[in-house]
């Protein structure tokens, strides 16, 4: 099934058509965020105007694998959401993404987390990304990025207060 919060978001800035997240656990993981950002940005049609830091973070949801490299960024684009959803998933394909167990091991993922104040609930594509206020390693990144973030009126620090996220922490400390 396909759920869909409605959730209102707030405190993207205003020079973000789109909030991306970015998730590796195989391989060289800052190398595969980096590679994976310039792609996105490679012609022009979409802009990376803004991006966090790289997190070392714990394996949510299947725990028994590799921590991962997680950031986010803030994106210009003219394209459509679903145009952008192709985009990504290109990106990833173009990286060797080979899709296995959900929730398993990944070269990249790169995911739609906000589109303006879009809210979109088909099958192939959720907006805002459901799972945004379960996952501290989105939200730290996040945090980086659009501070004053917040949906369904929960801000960034009530979020977090309900999750562990001690077990993100910037790439290098
Ligand atoms: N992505 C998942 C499942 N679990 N855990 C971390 N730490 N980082 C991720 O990007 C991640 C995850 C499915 O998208
Ligand atoms: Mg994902
Ligand atoms: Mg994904």
């Amino acid at each position: 099934m396909t759920s869909c919060s409605g959730a209102e978001v707030r405190g993207v800035p205003a020079k973000f058509d789109a909030v991306l997240a970015l998730g590796t656990n195989i391989g060289d993981r800052v190398a595969n965020i980096e590679d994976a950002i310039d792609r996105l940005g490679a012609d022009g049609v979409v802009k990376v105007v803004a991006r966090s830091r790289l997190y070392r973070t714990a394996p949510w949801g299947v725990t028994d694998q590799d921590w991962f490299v997680n950031a986010c960024v803030g994106v210009q684009t003219a394209l459509s959401p679903h145009e952008l959803l192709r985009r990504c998933q290109a990106v990833e394909n173009d990286m060797g993404r080979v899709r296995v167990q959900h929730w398993g091991p990944r070269i990249i993922d790169v995911d739609i987390l906000t589109f303006g104040k879009r809210q979109i609930c088909e099958p192939d594509l959720v907006v805002p990304h459901p799972l945004i206020a379960e996952r501290a390693f989105v939200l730290v990144p996040l945090r980086d990025i659009a501070p004053d973030f917040s949906i369904g009126g929960q801000t960034l620090d009530a979020m977090l207060s309900e999750l562990n996220a001690e077990d993100v922490v910037p790439v290098g400390s």
